[in-house]
């Protein structure tokens, strides 16, 4: 399929794509001069950024309010969340609204890894290897009509198994929203495992939306209802703190959040004394999606 982002990243090949390319067109030359066999296949080390976090950091500091606010709340509670039996209802502007069970969705889908760089708002970002499939691919399902301009998403409401939706931390749902044509970018997926093994509760099981040039919280977990609509739709954190957090949330070290620096991040993972590293325009997948925002005012639009 034409569309299609291809991921030659795997876990055994960490160089970061760009580099990796080159070295691709580099042989590719070279071979032609016999010269191929100078080349070591060692340059993976260099690139320390996307070496994957461990599969216990993913999985134990975590961000999903409606287990707690505590980084350890959603891995100490997130067991108690039934995800049996999951549908995604998907509705508005759509040729064919409905509830989608969430094994018959996995049957028709096309799951792969992509091993993505995730940027929290806070400050802090981890590499993790995601597996997942194209959002564009369910919303093909359901069948986008040509009015449709915006995707809405909400996570389950359910406080007698999601206990921290017993406090007002947030206006529950958790709702989020993409513009269509951020929604249909290859990069975008719906994450259903990690490391090849199931989302974990704690991660937002059994599926969760990765946008991984914007800020974290734009990747909503544990969704059961999208819905196409012709307006911008309403989003938490947005509504939370509307100075702080706006509607794209793209990844940019060059727009502060008001109390604090976005230039810099910590990788978690690195221990105490690890040095922060430079935060990277649109996440590092400027060259994917900058062109999603030609002509815009990226302070006014933040
Ligand atoms: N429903 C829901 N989705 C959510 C959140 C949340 O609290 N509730 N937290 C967001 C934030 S702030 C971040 S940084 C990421 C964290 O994802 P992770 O725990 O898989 O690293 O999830 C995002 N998605
Ligand atoms: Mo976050």
């Amino acid at each position: 399929m034409a569309h299609r982002w291809t991921n030659d990243l795997t876990r055994d090949d960490v160089t970061p794509y760009k580099d990796y390319l080159n070295r691709r067109q580099l042989m590719a030359g070279m071979t032609g001069l016999g010269l191929a066999g100078l080349v070591g296949t060692g340059s993976a080390a260099a690139a320390t950024d996307l070496t994957p976090t461990s599969y216990e950091d993913i999985t134990s500091y975590n961000n999903f309010y409606e287990f707690g606010t505590g980084k350890g709340d959603p891995a100490t509670y997130a067991h108690l969340l039934n995800t049996q039996d999951w549908s995604i209802q998907i509705d508005g502007l759509v040729d064919r609204p409905g509830d989608y069970k969430f094994d018959d969705v996995m049957k028709e889908m096309t799951v792969e890894e992509r091993i993505y760089r995730f940027r929290c708002v806070e400050a802090w970002s981890m590499v993790v290897p995601w597996n997942g499939f194209e959002l564009k691919d369910l919303l093909d399902l359901a069948g986008v009509q040509s009015e449709a301009k915006y995707v809405a998403f909400e996570t389950l409401y359910r406080p007698t198994e999601m206990v921290g939706q017993r406090l007002p931390t947030l206006n529950w749902p958790y709702v989020e929203g993409l513009r269509l044509d951020e929604a249909m970018n290859p990069l975008t997926i719906m994450a259903t495992g990690i490391y090849d093994k199931p989302i974990p509760n704690q991660n937002g099981a059994p599926l969760r939306l990765v946008v991984p040039w914007k800020y974290g919280f734009k990747s909503i977990k544990s969704v059961v209802r999208i819905t196409l609509t012709d307006y911008e739709p309403p989003t938490s954190w947005n509504q939370a703190g509307p100075r702080e957090y706006g509607f794209y949330s793209n990844v940019n070290p060059e727009v502060d959040h008001p109390r604090w620096s976005q230039a810099t991040e910590r990788l978690i993972g690195g221990g105490v004394f690890a040095k922060r590293q430079d935060t990277l325009m649109f996440n590092g997948y400027e060259e994917e999606v900058a062109g999603l925002y030609e002509g815009m005012d990226l302070q006014r639009n933040f």
